[in-house]
């Protein structure tokens, strides 16, 4: 049995976040597939696994037992100490680097994902609803692009969790309407990333969930 397993699906980027930490850090993990377009998340069962119906949850068998945890941030949090990779060296990284997955997670990759899965997935381009949230996204991307004009890394000197959170669903430029020209520090943070050794696209770590 590998040490991590991770609840995921390949068309997650809050999957990827936690798979590419996993993999980053050469963890001994595996994914656990779900059929997640055909509703899975919204079986008791998996409502069991984590309340909240979301991908991804992680378990750590650890010799005192199983330790479960959902949320990408939380598990990045929990992973970076468990590592000692791609975390904070002084007080105020540790606050810039919550102050990002904070923005992360409310504002780049819940605009971003929803705006892909309404225009993409579900073929809902044009719609206003759909259109209002792309334009969120876009936002987003601008925020994201001018404080990385300059610097290497979001949050210190170094890539961290921050980066690995933000950049979930950036590896996509197509399905999310992103033209990098438009977001040309994005562009070069995304290669930096792509660079960083045993990086790996999403779709080679974890198993689709059509
Ligand atoms: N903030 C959460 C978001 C997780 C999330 O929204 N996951 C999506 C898949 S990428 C999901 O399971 N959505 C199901 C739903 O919203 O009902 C995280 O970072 O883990």
């Amino acid at each position: 049995m590998p040490e991590y397993m991770l609840h995921s699906f390949s068309e997650s980027g809050n999957s990827y976040k936690v798979a590419l930490m996993l993999q980053l850090c050469g963890a001994d993990w595996e994914p656990q597939g779900m059929a997640f377009f055909a509703g899975a998340t919204r079986s008791d069962e998996y409502r069991a696994l984590n309340l909240m119906g979301e991908a991804p949850v992680m378990v750590h068998h650890r010799d005192d037992g199983d330790f479960t945890l959902s949320q990408s941030g939380a598990i990045l949090t929990y992973l970076s100490r468990r590592f000692g990779r791609f975390g904070y060296e002084t007080e105020a990284e540790e606050y810039e680097i919550l102050r990002w997955i904070l923005f992360d997670n409310h504002k780049l990759t819940s605009y971003t994902a929803t705006a892909r899965f309404m225009r993409h997935f579900r073929g809902k381009k044009g719609d206003p609803a759909a259109e209002f949230i792309y334009s969120r996204a876009k936002d987003a991307w601008k925020i994201l692009d001018q404080h990385l004009a300059g610097r290497e890394w979001v949050a210190a000197p170094r890539p961290t969790i921050a980066d690995l959170s933000l950049c979930g669903y950036l590896f996509w430029p197509e399905q999310i309407d992103m033209d990098r020209a438009d977001y040309p520090a994005i562009a070069t943070w995304l290669e930096r990333i792509a660079a960083l050794p045993g990086w790996a696209a999403p779709e080679a770590l974890m198993p689709s969930g059509m």
